[in-house]
């Protein structure tokens, strides 16, 4: 009997906590770097808000360990490919190349901005949505990784006002991306 009844009360128990509690949604910041020993992110690396299936994104990432590093690669899950770029004045016209590597020399800083070097997002699967969080792995020459988390933004700069707020504005989106937009 005792027994029965204990048993009962531990079900009434796990379903509420199933049910009825559910933890709200983690909703700031997530981890912007698990990184690399020695690695430092400067700020928040974001990833701009454009129209079309391709876009950028930025980070500063500084070098404050004994040994230098060399990102050779990244993936994320919004795009089908993601590339490292530069700009570069060809012929008097700015245009984009794909670089090897992203070096970041012991005691310096690897700057990511619009411009100049930056993340290429290419083939986005779906068209993002300002403030969401985007993770990205980066892939070094010696088989090291790290995953930073990036915010959608419009914009030129992580560091303007309205980057540090919750953005409640673009997260209520009124409008569901999902329509009205394919084909450009
Ligand atoms: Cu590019």
């Amino acid at each position: 009997m005792k027994r029965s009844k204990r048993f009962l009360g531990g079900l009434l128990v796990s379903g509420l906590l199933a049910s009825g509690f559910a933890a709200p949604l983690a909703a700031d910041e997530p981890q912007i770097c698990e990184c690399r020993e020695g690695l430092e992110m400067e700020g928040t690396p974001w990833i701009r808000l454009m129209p079309g299936d391709m876009t950028g994104g930025y980070f500063v990432l500084r070098n404050h360990g004994e040994r230098d590093y060399r990102i050779v690669a990244a993936d994320a899950p919004i795009s089908e490919v993601v590339e490292l770029h530069e700009h570069a004045h060809v012929d008097g016209v700015m245009r984009m190349r794909q670089v090897d590597g992203l070096e970041i020399p012991a005691g310096e800083r690897l700057l990511l901005e619009p411009g100049g070097l930056h993340l290429m997002f290419i083939r986005l699967h779906e068209p993002l949505t300002a403030g969401d969080w985007i993770p990205v792995i980066l892939e070094f020459d010696d088989g090291g990784t790290m995953e930073i988390h990036a915010r959608v933004q419009r914009g030129e700069g992580s560091s303007d006002s309205h980057s540090r707020g919750h953005m409640m504005d673009d997260d209520t989106h009124p409008m569901d991306p999902e329509h009205g937009q394919h084909g450009h």
